[in-house]
């Protein structure tokens, strides 16, 4: 990376609150392509499950969960047990600790299988994750728009994620910004987004 690289990257997208950084092009066209088909292929994808109001919710999108030990993870009151790195997955985290210059012991990825599928408002500040922590979001497939929504000004700020490229949320974003993947009908590809975190452990 050069100095003007990293003068750019250095730009939040964010304009108060929080550090967001996008890293457009991390992975070469037939690199992403690769890993894309990959991860299609081997990761253990399951539909989703939220409790709201009470009510047992199937989402479509699939997800999974691999970490560096079998960590319970918990969120919209369902709760799931990380698998254990497969040597892809391993190989994209170290490029992703490479290209952040942070450390992650867990991943939670998402499959949307088209523009029908999306991810509502939310922000990833749960009890169980580093307080503060980098979040670190690849995506490869399907371009898609990401917004990001001020908690209190209800700003917006939108980008849009190409394959191969990477998000960085940091520092006071998840306590101030809401964000969201929405749905669109000129989308009919499949994304996948693999976003890399830090669990707290005691030790
Ligand atoms: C997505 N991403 O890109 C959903 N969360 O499909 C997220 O919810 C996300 O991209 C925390 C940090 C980065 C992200
Ligand atoms: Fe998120």
């Amino acid at each position: 990376m050069d100095l003007f690289d990293s003068l750019d990257d250095a730009i939040s997208l964010l304009p108060c609150d929080g550090d967001v950084f996008y890293h457009e092009v991390v992975l070469s066209a037939p690199e992403a392509d690769a890993h894309l088909a990959q991860l299609l292929a081997d990761i253990e994808w399951r539909c989703d499950e939220a409790v709201i109001f009470g009510k047992r919710i199937v989402t479509r999108r699939k997800v999974a969960w691999y970490g560096d030990r079998p960590f319970q993870y918990t969120y919209s009151n369902t709760s799931k047990q990380a698998l254990p790195w497969t040597d892809q997955l391993r190989a994209l985290k170290s490029l992703v600790e490479r290209e952040t210059g942070e450390t992650y012991n867990s991943c939670l990825l998402n499959l949307y299988h088209d523009g029908s599928e999306g991810m509502a408002w939310h922000s990833d500040a749960e009890i169980d994750l580093k307080r503060d922590g980098a979040i670190a979001s690849l995506s490869l497939g399907a371009c898609r728009k990401f917004c990001f929504k001020h908690k209190v000004s209800k700003e917006v700020v939108a980008v849009q994620l190409q394959h191969g490229s990477l998000l960085v949320m940091k520092g006071a974003t998840q306590r101030h910004w809401l964000h969201r993947l929405p749905p669109t009908k000129k989308v009919h590809e499949p994304r996948v987004n693999l976003t890399f975190r830090t669990i707290n452990t005691t030790d």
